[in-house]
């Protein structure tokens, strides 16, 4: 089962599906594509995109963000043939090839909690933590986003890093002009993730998808100091070990 995934630098997104590839225990490789020109680079690596928007900002899709949508988003990932983007394909198609260990609970009940968290995740948390990041200058961010638990954020160049953190901001709405209001969105989601954690749909005997795609939004958010310092108190901060690791084998708790 050979596995290839595109990705660009430090992206939560694309750490959830290294994070479910590991915890499958398949082997991949990683084609890191440069911020800014990929879902150029994406689609021509023959990746379809996504003809119907799947990205909001503060409830709509611009046109220059259905555009980029158009284009494809990464992480994409190509295995046996097939090409598969978004982490929710991803998961799907990762849990029918190689369905032990189960990344999805098997008991209805509890399989709708964790992919409702899931859904959470991948829609708002994601966005949230995205563009707070991006509207935080980028010296402001923990040894300028060069370092953590991702990884150098967006390029290893510093320079180019703040550059591409700008530009970014633009499409996702977010500049230092609002960057209170996208900080002050972030202490209610915390508290849904803890509230998660307590109910044992996250952080449970068993690692699933809502912790893959929650956790790296939670090491993106930790690069921000004050944030950082936040989730080291709360019950959401037990879901931080380090994402770069692999993750805990199913029934072993940290
Ligand atoms: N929620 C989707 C979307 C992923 C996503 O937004 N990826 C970003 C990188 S973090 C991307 O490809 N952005 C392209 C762009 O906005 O130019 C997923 O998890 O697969």
């Amino acid at each position: 089962m050979a596995a290839k995934v595109y990705v660009i630098r430090g992206s939560h997104a694309c750490r959830t599906a290294t994070l479910m590839l590991e915890y499958k225990r398949i082997p991949y490789s990683v084609t890191v594509l440069p911020t800014g020109p990929h879902p150029m680079l994406v689609r021509a690596a023959g990746f379809p995109g996504h003809s119907t928007p799947i990205r909001t900002v503060d409830g709509t899709t611009h046109s220059q963000l259905a555009m980029l949508d158009r284009f494809g988003t990464v992480p994409a990932l190509k295995m046996d043939g097939e090409r598969i983007q978004t982490n929710h394909e991803i998961a799907r198609h990762l849990e029918r090839v190689r369905p032990d260990p189960a990344m999805f609970p098997a008991e209805p009940e509890r399989r709708r909690d964790v992919e409702e968290a899931e859904r959470w995740g991948d829609e708002e948390l994601q966005m949230a933590a995205r563009r707070l990041l991006l509207a935080t200058p980028v010296e402001e961010l923990r040894e300028g986003g060069a370092r953590g638990r991702l990884g150098p954020l967006l390029a290893k160049s510093d320079w180019l890093r703040a550059i591409l953190a700008r530009r970014a901001g633009l499409v996702f709405r977010a500049g230092d002009r609002n960057v209170d209001a996208l900080l002050a969105a972030i202490p209610p989601l915390l508290d849904q993730v803890d509230e998660w954690a307590r109910a044992g749909v996250l952080d449970g005997d068993g690692l699933n998808v809502a912790d893959f795609t929650i956790v790296p939004s939670l090491a993106l958010l930790s690069y921000r100091p004050d944030l950082d310092r936040e989730l080291s108190g709360r019950p959401a901060g037990r879901l931080l070990p380090d994402p770069t690791a692999a993750p805990r084998p199913v029934g072993a708790r940290a």
